[in-house]
């Protein structure tokens, strides 16, 4: 049951509780909030003590197996969210069931994605003035370190990435005591629905990271990752272009441990920002970046 209105939800938990009456259920459990998922065992036993209605009870993710994977590591979401209102909600509450907090970071959208985020997210940043995705990934940064979060899980909220691969990632994390777990589209078929232009894009860069930083990866331009909160406060602020080729060379070349893990990742058909100008100015770009990070980093 999700609405704006308080009133409206008063009349549509009426509602439900008369309809599941009419039909002989001996009693239903009412969800205002799709922030988390729901423990069943908990909310029936409520239920049992409580009468007709219950307000679901949330699982409790300091007792899942994912605190054990991450050993009681505290976890930030942070999702860059740029007119993204429609896939948001469902972003938010996909990857709630996995970390502590969620993150919203409103890089200046011009549609509902701020009230969107202020209604299923647990901390939202609006940006006044739009600063690119790499503007908003690093306001999402500072705002996990400054909370004192241990790990960082980036996530975009254009609907592109799976958050039920984030358990993957942390175990990754643990298993090969990596500073960063990347979300590779290379590492299944899902690359090969990319525009021969992206792909041969992503692939010059990840070769380039891979000599000039001493990675092994194949995916340097997703934007699916995990990170350990004290590297990210090691590393310098990404500009706006190419954040992902400017943190991953110089994680390399800071060397810290970065890994990979399969992760589908189908082409976002709506909202790209790959329109033929950003090809046009890609690789000049995409160089000075790196002669950047060689020489300030
Ligand atoms: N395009 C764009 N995205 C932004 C901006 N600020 C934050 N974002 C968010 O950053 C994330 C990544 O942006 P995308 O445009 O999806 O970039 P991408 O996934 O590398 O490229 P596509 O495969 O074309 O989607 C999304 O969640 C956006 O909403 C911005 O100024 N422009
Ligand atoms: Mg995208």
């Amino acid at each position: 049951m999700s609405t704006k209105e308080p009133k409206d939800a008063e009349d549509l938990k009426r509602g439900f509780e008369d309809t599941a009456k009419s039909l002989g259920l001996s009693g239903i459990i009412l969800q205002s909030s799709a922030k988390s998922r729901i423990d069943y065992d908990r909310s029936r036993d409520e239920l049992d003590d409580a009468g007709f209605s219950v307000e679901a009870v949330p699982v409790d993710n300091s007792a899942t197996e994912l605190q054990s994977i991450s050993k009681g590591q505290s976890i930030a979401a942070i999702i860059p969210a740029y007119n993204e209102a429609d896939s948001l909600p469902e972003v938010i509450t996909a990857t709630a069931p996995y970390v502590d907090d969620v993150f919203v970071i409103d890089d200046a959208s011009t549609d509902d994605t701020e009230a969107v985020a202020r209604e299923h997210a647990d901390e939202v940043v609006s940006l006044p003035k739009n600063m690119g995705v790499g503007g908003a990934v690093d306001t999402g940064y500072r705002a996990a370190i400054r909370s004192g979060y241990d790990i960082v899980i980036q996530i975009d909220g254009d609907g592109q990435h799976d958050p039920s691969y984030i358990p993957k990632m942390l175990e990754t994390m643990e298993d090969r005591d990596a500073d960063m777990v990347i979300g590779s589209r290379w590492l299944n078929d899902s690359y090969q629905d990319y525009s021969l232009v992206r792909r041969m894009g992503i692939k010059f860069f990840t070769a380039e990271v891979n000599v000039l930083g001493g990675v092994d990866i194949t995916d340097v331009t997703s934007g699916f990752r995990a990170y350990r909160a004290s590297m990210l406060d090691d590393l310098g602020r990404p500009a706006n272009s190419h954040w992902a080729l400017e943190q991953t060379l110089e994680a390399g070349r800071k060397e810290y441990i970065v890994e990979e893990i399969s992760v589908p990742m189908p082409p976002d058909t709506d909202g790209s920002q790959f329109d033929i100008e950003t090809f046009a100015k890609y690789p000049p770009r995409m160089m000075l970046t790196t002669l950047k990070t060689l020489l300030l980093r």
